[in-house]
């Protein structure tokens, strides 16, 4: 089988649940490409061999720089802050590699826009991971909607909820600072459900928002802090540059309504990312915390029967799920990694595009701009408005 190598720059959450991805898309599901695990890059160059020999990636670089240009590389796969996500995505078109991006995909609209062109004018295949596309349950939410089962969508509810800095202890990671993140929950969680609602409902064409820091200053991190993790030995006070909450509504050019909640202040939300959409002929609701289960209400069953339904979405008639276990054989947060992996080597195999791709993180990235727009200026935004 023809093979593709692939880099990963970065090594921390994300770094595994992708290494984990290469590695499972081979063994459950029929694909024409395999991908070698070629080079795992990152700073400290401990942490990065740990990383490389716990998940068998072949060789360790330091440099993605040199990373990018080497002409064995078929693939890079971007798991570092969002601030390097533009360079490294501009130096991977140029180089002719595909594009593997974690989410969000950028700092701002203007740096979408730059990456999204690149990679087009490079003709390369280029992936966004807003993984929760490939859940089974929203992915076949995704089919009954263009089945006609929901009808007109009249309403979106999306909201994505956390609480893992509620703490004011809490260290000033990168997620808190606006120059490596760009945004707090507005863009690490709100990208998702803005990203589910393009992919479920359509276009948003305006956006009004407000958005709150609720701690303004927090200790510098110390050693191992990150993502839902404090670690130790924080030190003197920083102040926090991104919202601790950001609340939107929205209309879409379909003329649906929608409301968007992104928080990481929800005390005894973990993960909580929910959605609600009601339709002429019919509604939905997901919680990711039930993520095999899909609510269902079908307007045409007989009036005294009308209800919603919970469809455990396990069957293998169901999408992706023939690849894995018998019905009711549960699956997790880390297949829906998997399922991309599977889907872009498929298109790369095949030449044919993938979605979402940088284009659809371009059109996110002008929502969650329009919407930074409206909570500085009270007013209501076009999302053409960002330029
Ligand atoms: C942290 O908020 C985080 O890991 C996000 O960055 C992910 O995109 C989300 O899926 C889970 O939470």
């Amino acid at each position: 089988m023809k093979k593709v190598n692939v880099a990963i720059i970065g090594t921390k959450f994300m770094g595994k649940a992708h290494s984990n991805a290469w590695t499972s898309a081979p063994k459950f599901f029929d694909v024409g490409l395999m991908p070698v695990l070629k080079v795992a890059c990152g700073r400290d160059e401990k942490g990065t061999a740990d990383f490389a020999k716990t998940w068998g990636w072949e060789e360790t670089a330091s440099d993605w720089k040199k990373v990018v240009e080497r002409p064995d590389i078929d693939i890079i796969d971007i798991v570092t802050p969002t601030f390097l996500h533009k360079d490294i995505v501009l130096a991977a078109a140029k180089n002719g590699k595909h594009i593997f991006c974690e989410k969000p995909i950028a700092l701002n609209y203007a740096e979408a826009r730059d990456m999204y062109e690149a990679a087009d004018k490079a003709g390369v295949l280029h992936y966004l991971n807003h993984n929760y596309r490939r859940t089974p349950a929203i992915a076949f939410a995704k089919q009954l909607i263009d089945e006609g089962k929901i009808g007109q969508i009249f309403h979106w509810r999306g909201t994505y909820l956390q609480d893992w800095i509620t703490d004011p202890n809490f260290p000033l990671t990168w997620h808190l600072q606006k120059e490596f993140a760009g945004a707090g929950p507005h863009y690490d969680l709100n990208s998702h459900s803005v990203d589910l609602a393009r992919f479920l409902v359509g276009e948003v064409e305006a956006v009004s928002a407000i958005m709150k820091t609720f701690v303004t200053e927090r200790p510098l991190p110390g050693k191992d802090a990150g993502t839902f993790k404090s670690g130790s030995g924080a030190s003197d006070m920083g102040k926090v540059s991104v919202d601790d909450a950001a609340f939107m509504s929205a209309e879409f050019e379909n003329g649906a309504l929608g409301a968007f909640e992104a928080s990481r202040f929800a005390s005894g939300r973990k993960n909580y990312n929910y959605f609600e959409i009601y339709g002429s002929k019919g509604s939905l609701a997901f919680n990711l915390e039930r993520m095999n289960e899909l609510e269902y209400l079908n307007l045409e069953d007989p009036v005294d029967e009308q209800g919603f339904r919970t469809i455990l979405v396990t069957n293998a008639t169901h999408p992706y799920i023939d690849a894995w276990w018998p019905p009711g054989h549960i699956i997790g947060y880390e297949h829906a990694f998997t399922h991309a992996v599977v889907d872009l080597l498929n298109a790369l195999e095949n030449g044919t595009p993938i979605t979402p791709n940088l284009y659809d993180g371009m059109k996110g990235m002008q929502v969650l701009e329009a919407a930074i727009l409206s909570a500085k200026t009270g007013k209501k935004v076009n999302v053409s408005e960002v330029k």
